[in-house]
């Protein structure tokens, strides 16, 4: 979906690669790079620039962390403004109340009746009751079209053939749906061409008439820099609640995607990206910077190993990290959960590069941690400081585990990152660590790619 943008910026954080120091000299390359990347996906001249300035301020005189190289710096960097850019916060639709009406607006074309469909699908899973209004009075086939797409996924539709009133459709839906129990309606509009005044009297007249809980407006994002203006002036005309932006697996070079938010002033709130009906998703700015750099979506796929794992675990861990006492025995346990759901190359594809990592690298990084904790002796994994300048003691293990003293080290070294980490993240929910834990074991080995 951001393939184009992912791929350019990578290029252009490539010209950092083996610096350990960010100068005015070696960033200038990679901020013009980063220019370039934004205007070929489609950003806008004036955003592009601004977007540059902060990342060049932000990132000069900065002291890169030990622990950093200025390369992750700059990702770190462009990874915050990204998501500022996109509106930080993913915004949720209004469901509260009962019935929740939905109204679904744009121009002809622009994906409504797919992604009211979609958006019923969607919220049928979350254990809500929706129904489908076709209140497109213009084109007799869009009734056909809402039906078709609604009995396929077994979801009530409905509609009134002879009736040329919007009015009169809105009124007897409602009263559908709350004879049938109905929680949330979902009003699929007709659409023009362009935005002209027939249009806006018959939109504003349903608005008006339905006193909707989150009125959404559906973009093509293959219109480019005109899907921005498009929401400008409806806008003036109607108080939108959300963007939805679809056709994202055609060739839009999501430009728009990320600017549409600070630009208009309004959150983009779903994306999407194919005719299926599951081909929606809601927007998430982090997740979406992290897919963009080339980060994958780490967060989705912690939370999906997290769904696999066992709380009481989880909670026992907690205790221990509580205390400051997570030993290489518990990271063993980790390791063993994690592979124990099973094909975790499916799980890591999800994580562009992170695949390609996986099949590169032989010795498969998870088998080569476990290997190396199974030749500790049980002291050794409670005690793991006691490998801190103890060569012999290394070599041995390393020797047991079939791996370099290199290796070994790189290992120790993480480990001790890792528990320094928890310390501060002691607070947080036993939830919030292990997912913090898991980020950090994937980004390492990510960052190692770069
Ligand atoms: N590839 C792709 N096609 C889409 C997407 N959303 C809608 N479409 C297609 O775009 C066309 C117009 O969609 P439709 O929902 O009828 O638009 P409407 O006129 O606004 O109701 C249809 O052929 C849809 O299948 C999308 O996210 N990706
Ligand atoms: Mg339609």
């Amino acid at each position: 979906m951001f393939e184009y943008l992912q791929k350019n910026l990578n290029k252009a954080l490539y010209i950092l690669k083996g610096n350990n120091k960010i100068t005015e000299i070696n960033i200038v390359e990679t901020l013009k790079e980063i220019h370039r990347a934004l205007i070929d996906a489609d950003v806008s001249y004036k955003i592009a620039k601004t977007f540059v300035q902060k990342i060049k301020e932000k990132s000069i005189g900065r002291k890169v962390l030990t622990s950093l190289n200025p390369k992750q710096l700059i990702i770190k960097i462009v990874y915050d403004e990204l998501v500022l850019l996109m509106g930080e916060k993913k915004m949720d639709i209004n469901l509260s109340n009962n019935p929740s009406i939905i109204l679904i607006c744009g121009l002809q074309g622009s994906g409504k009746t797919s992604f009211s469909s979609k958006l019923a699908f969607f919220l049928r899973k979350k254990n809500k009751t929706p129904l489908l209004v076709a209140a497109d009075i213009h084109r007799p086939a869009a009734i056909d079209q809402l039906k078709i797409m609604g009995d396929k996924e077994n979801i009530p539709v409905f509609f009134l053939r002879e009736s040329k009133s919007v009015i009169e459709i809105m009124e007897k839906s409602f009263i559908y749906a709350s004879e049938k129990k109905h929680n949330v309606i979902i009003i699929d509009t007709a659409g023009r061409l362009s935005i002209d005044q027939i249009m806006m009297d018959e939109i504003k007249k349903i608005h008006q008439y339905s006193q909707p809980s989150e009125t959404l407006f559906v973009v093509d994002a293959m219109t480019g820099q005109d899907a921005i203006n498009t929401v400008q002036v409806f806008s003036k005309y109607l108080n939108i609640d959300g963007i939805v932006m679809t056709k994202l697996d055609g060739d839009s070079r999501g430009g728009v995607a990320i600017t549409m938010s600070s630009v208009v002033g309004k959150p983009i709130k779903f994306i999407s990206n194919g005719e299926k009906v599951e081909d929606m998703e809601i927007f998430y700015p982090e997740r979406i910077a992290n897919r963009i750099l080339g980060m994958g979506d780490i967060i989705s796929f912690v939370e999906k190993v997290q769904e696999q794992f066992d709380e009481e675990k989880t909670k026992k861990i907690y205790r221990k990290i509580s205390k400051n006492r997570f030993d290489f025995e518990d990271l063993l346990e980790q390791i063993q959960q994690v592979k124990k759901i099973g094909s975790i190359k499916n799980i890591v594809s999800m994580i562009p590069g992170m695949a390609n990592f996986f099949v590169k690298d032989k010795k498969d990084s998870l088998n080569q941690i476990e290997s190396i904790i199974l030749s500790m002796t049980p002291y050794e994994r409670n005690h793991p400081k006691v490998f801190t300048d103890d060569i012999r003691r290394k070599k041995r293990i390393s020797k047991g585990a079939g791996v370099t003293l290199m290796d070994m080290d790189l290992f120790l070294k993480q480990f001790y990152n890792i528990s320094r980490m928890m310390k501060t993240i002691k607070e947080n929910s036993g939830k919030e660590i292990i997912k913090n834990f898991l980020s950090k074991i994937i980004n390492k080995e990510n960052n190692n790619m770069h």
